[in-house]
């Protein structure tokens, strides 16, 4: 049983989604306690907790389970209400943080995990030029989807550069494991320029997977996903 007011992640530690909470948590400032599920053996909390998907992350907090990271994100900025606020309390510009959260979890996180998984040549080329062009939707929104600066710390951060924050690791990472080329940093500048500055900031550093970790990890979930077929 988890103890009542605690805080608890449960996640996985290759987990973009499960970074994002983690990066939500450090700007907010709370302690928490991590749980490692692993995803072939899941663990019994992590079934009864999320039993609609049995996916991480999922946030236990006082004893109640959220699971979904970016409904994990609004709970957390909603319950630690005091500043650095992640969403802008306006209806209209939270709408559209809403949108275009949506947006980059599933065309372009999603859509690079479609990518590991695909088996053919052909496949591999559908996959690639799909994110490409949703990261031009981005890139041609740039001044829209982030009307400010890049932040000059992870307290400046809204829930938007949370999600482009830990895109480059793992582009890169599945750059080499896969021997595939997805940035090319001309055609997306703004955006490109954006999330290497925000990779690199603190508390988003602090929560990514070592690159080399990262690369043995795609290579086994392609040879994974290959067998399975
Ligand atoms: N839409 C979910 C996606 C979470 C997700 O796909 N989690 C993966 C790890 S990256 C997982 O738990 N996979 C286990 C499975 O598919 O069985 C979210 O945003 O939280």
């Amino acid at each position: 049983m988890e103890e009542k007011l605690k805080v608890v992640l449960h996640g996985m530690w290759a987990s973009p989604f499960v970074r994002w909470v983690k990066i939500a948590l450090n700007i907010k400032g709370i302690t928490y306690e991590y749980v490692e599920e692993s995803m072939t053996r899941k663990g019994q909390l992590l079934l009864e907790h999320n039993p609609a998907y049995k996916k991480v992350p999922v946030l236990v907090h006082d004893g109640q389970p959220i699971a979904e990271s970016l409904v994990i994100v609004c709970y957390i900025d909603e319950t630690w209400k005091g500043s650095p606020q992640l969403l802008p309390q306006d209806p209209y510009s939270r709408s559209m943080v809403h949108f275009w959260a949506d947006f980059m979890l599933k065309q372009l996180h999603m859509s690079l995990r479609k990518l590991v998984a695909s088996h053919y040549e052909t496949e591999e080329k559908k996959s690639i030029a799909e994110f490409q062009k949703n990261m031009n939707i981005l890139e041609e929104n740039v001044e829209i989807i982030f009307p400010c600066d890049v932040p000059s710390c992870g307290q400046d951060m809204g829930m938007l550069d949370m999600l482009l924050s830990t895109l480059p690791n793992v582009i890169y990472a599945i750059e080499e494991a896969l021997n595939v080329t997805l940035m090319e940093p001309k055609k997306y500048q703004s955006t490109f320029s954006r999330m290497e500055a925000l990779s690199r900031l603190t508390v988003v550093k602090d929560t990514a997977p070592s690159h080399e970790k990262l690369v043995r990890f795609f290579r086994a979930y392609r040879h994974y996903y290959c067998d399975k077929k």
